[in-house]
């Protein structure tokens, strides 16, 4: 380990040196919640050194000083993410903002910063110009307040998702859940199907799985008759690859003379309590009427 906290590690055959970032700040305080961040993340080096990093809960910019922060309080005039609102529902509370990384990117910087906090294996997005980035709120009379986001290239054919990230004081609720969801609801819009950017974290991995298995199952359960793999990655949004994965890693496909598929109750009851679980669902009718997906 250098002084400058880098790790000299061996790359396989030929060595190749790799830098290993430890992680630099100590807690976040953004809106009401002080968090202790679990990454490596390239905020300015003079942050390094700071008890707490403060950010706007809105517009996402980051102070050292309590002092400016509350100066910058007094005077920021954003209560919502710089961007479109497409979907909004008034029973829980809940809205996405849609912002593009060419027009906002420092509001779009300063949230590839923020998500990096509690990422590991993906490099930072300094060029945020080819993403649009979709922001999950919560509202009362203060504002619109950020949970999570997932960001998608705008012209990349396969990828419907590039990152996704749900702030650690809100997960396990069912928002990671959501924004997948809402990543595949586009996906189907334009009449495709998508498969999120590679690798997976051990969680991206663990959510995923959880939202395959459901969305795949409840569409074998409304079948009639014979479904083929392209008709259920047609109604899921889900791209061909990934339908397969799932199928065999639920264990349902079975061979009985010709592929076959074998639902047991533990699984439908399984998806049924998963689903009871679920506090927020994406209705067609909370879309904001006027807009289209961009790409
Ligand atoms: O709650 P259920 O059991 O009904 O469903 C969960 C569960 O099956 C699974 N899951 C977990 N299982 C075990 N331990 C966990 N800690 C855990 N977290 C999730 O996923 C189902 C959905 O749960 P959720 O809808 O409540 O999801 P969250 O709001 O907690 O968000 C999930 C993510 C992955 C977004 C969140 O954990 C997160 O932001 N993690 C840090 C950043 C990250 O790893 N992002 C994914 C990187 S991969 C990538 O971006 C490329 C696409």
């Amino acid at each position: 380990i250098n002084q400058d906290k880098t790790r000299i590690t061996s790359g396989g055959k030929s060595f190749k040196p790799v830098k290993i970032r430890v992680k630099n700040i100590k807690e976040i305080q953004i809106g009401e919640d002080l968090i202790e961040p679990w990454y490596f993340s390239p905020y300015p080096e003079e942050f390094n050194d700071a008890a707490v990093v403060y950010i706007c809960e809105f517009c996402l910019s980051y102070y050292i000083s309590e002092l400016q922060f509350r100066r910058h309080k007094k005077k920021c005039n954003l209560f919502h993410p710089p961007g479109n609102q497409i979907y909004k529902d008034e029973i829980e509370n809940l809205a996405m903002f849609e912002v593009n990384g060419k027009r906002q990117p420092t509001y779009c910087q300063s949230l590839c910063l923020l998500s990096k906090l509690f990422l590991d294996h993906k490099l930072l997005a300094y060029d945020t110009l080819p993403f649009l980035f979709y922001i999950l709120c919560y509202y009362n009379e203060v504002g619109y307040c950020i949970i999570g986001y997932f960001s998608k290239e705008k012209y990349n054919m396969e990828n419907n998702l590039a990152c996704i990230l749900t702030l650690p004081q809100h997960q396990r609720k069912g928002y990671g859940r959501f924004l997948i969801a809402f990543s595949y609801t586009i996906s189907k819009m334009q009449g495709k199907v998508g498969t999120p950017e590679k690798p997976l974290s051990d969680l991206g991995l663990l959510s995923y799985q959880q939202y395959w298995m459901e969305a795949i199952t409840e569409v074998l359960l409304k079948a009639k008759e014979e479904i083929s793999v392209d008709e259920i990655a047609y109604q899921t949004g889900i791209d061909q690859k990934d339908v397969q994965y799932t199928l065999h890693l639920i264990g349902i496909c079975v061979y009985l003379g010709q592929p076959c598929i074998r639902i047991s109750n533990g699984l439908i009851e399984m998806v049924k309590g998963s689903k009871a679980k679920k506090r927020c669902t994406i209705k067609n009718d909370y879309f904001d009427k006027q807009w289209v997906p961009l790409v």
